[in-house]
């Protein structure tokens, strides 16, 4: 079923590269999500992306308990192309003048491959842009806060399992280094958890160095001896092959789209692990971008909206066994709920 409001695919007139807009929702107000700038072996691979990560913020919104819609832009490259600066250019300046179009329905943001410098140039173009420099008056960086979203999240998991939020001690394996995960890490680190990391790039070994952690091949990871797997990488590494490798308790990380196919969530069920919706754990960057530039919170209400997340991940928990659910469905059913209860689209 086609469920999404709007699905905008451009070629790019100065780049000629696939601008792709997904508008999953308005229902709860003008969409946003963030600006993929990635590698796909073709570029309806990246038109499926879109619409699967427009439809997660949708529901990032909906259980966060905000006040917007979801959607997601994804620039295709094709496998091996490297953006000089001034192609890079071009392509933000397409994906600006697609965004303008919009008229305000779409907001865009940072997401993998595109960061707040990138958010200044489209800035240019449009207002319809979130996580821009503080100096250029946006919020900047939302990575630290998905971080410390995520946190929250693990501190709602460890209560529930082993009756204390604190980390200190716990044995967690995280799945990526870019800059959430590495900022998670550092989070762990500090609070005094035994961490085992993993990333793609040799290079990230120098950060888990940095921070006491084992270092283990990203094959090998999902299987290591933790408490929790923090996935903080690209998507969908939750397959029904992996799920049966993992030794864990819990699986509560940042990364998007963390399940190949929905059913996925139903065997970690069956196996007794517990996965909070990589939409719930990962909202604290959403969260401090909208609270921040749309709702003009304060800091420190800004840093306790992000926090709240330890509340929402306790809240579908305590559903989820009293309803004999699992988390996934309790926090699908939560989103539905919230999104019935509007009218329809913004603006209709
Ligand atoms: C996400 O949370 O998945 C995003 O897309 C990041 C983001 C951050 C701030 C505004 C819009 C999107």
């Amino acid at each position: 079923m086609f469920e999404h409001e709007q699905v905008v695919i451009r070629s790019g007139r100065r780049s000629r590269l696939p601008v792709i807009v997904a508008v999953h929702s308005t229902a709860l107000g003008p969409a946003a999500g963030g600006l993929r700038l990635w590698h796909y072996p073709d570029w309806r691979d990246g038109v499926t992306d879109a619409l699967r990560l427009s439809a997660a913020m949708t529901a990032k919104f909906a259980v966060a308990g905000l006040p917007s819609g979801g959607g997601k832009t994804v620039v295709a490259l094709p496998e091996g192309t490297v953006l000089d600066p001034e192609r890079r250019r071009d392509v933000l300046q397409d994906v600006a003048d697609t965004i303008e179009s919009l008229g305000g329905t779409y907001s865009t943001g940072p997401d993998v491959g595109t960061g707040p410098e990138d958010m200044a140039l489209i800035g240019t173009i449009t207002s319809h842009v979130f996580c821009r420099p503080a100096h250029l008056g946006g919020s900047g960086d939302s990575s630290p806060h998905t971080a410390q979203g995520t946190l929250a999240a693990l501190r709602a998991v460890s209560r529930r399992l082993y009756g204390t939020a604190r980390l200190d001690g716990r044995r967690l394996a995280v799945v990526g280094l870019g800059r959430v995960g590495a900022g998670l890490a550092r989070l762990l680190a500090a609070e005094g958890a035994a961490l085992t990391v993993t990333d793609t790039d040799p290079d990230k070994r120098k950060i888990g160095d940095e921070l006491g952690a084992v270092w283990c091949s990203p094959d090998e990871i999902l299987a290591a001896d933790v408490d929790i797997v923090v996935p903080a990488a690209l998507g969908s590494c939750l397959t029904a092959h992996t799920v049966a490798q993992l030794r864990c308790r819990a699986v509560v990380g940042p990364a998007n789209n963390q399940l190949a196919t929905p059913d996925v969530a139903d065997l970690l069920h069956r196996r007794g692990i517990l996965w909070v919706p990589d939409y719930v754990a990962s909202a604290g960057g959403v969260v401090h971008a909208v609270s921040t530039e749309l709702h003009h919170l304060a800091p420190d209400e800004v840093r306790a909206r992000v926090d709240a997340i330890e509340h929402t991940v306790t809240g579908l928990l305590d559903t989820a066994e009293s309803r004999g659910r699992t988390p996934a469905q309790a926090a699908t059913e939560l989103a539905r709920r919230r999104l019935r209860a509007t009218a329809g689209p913004a603006g209709t």
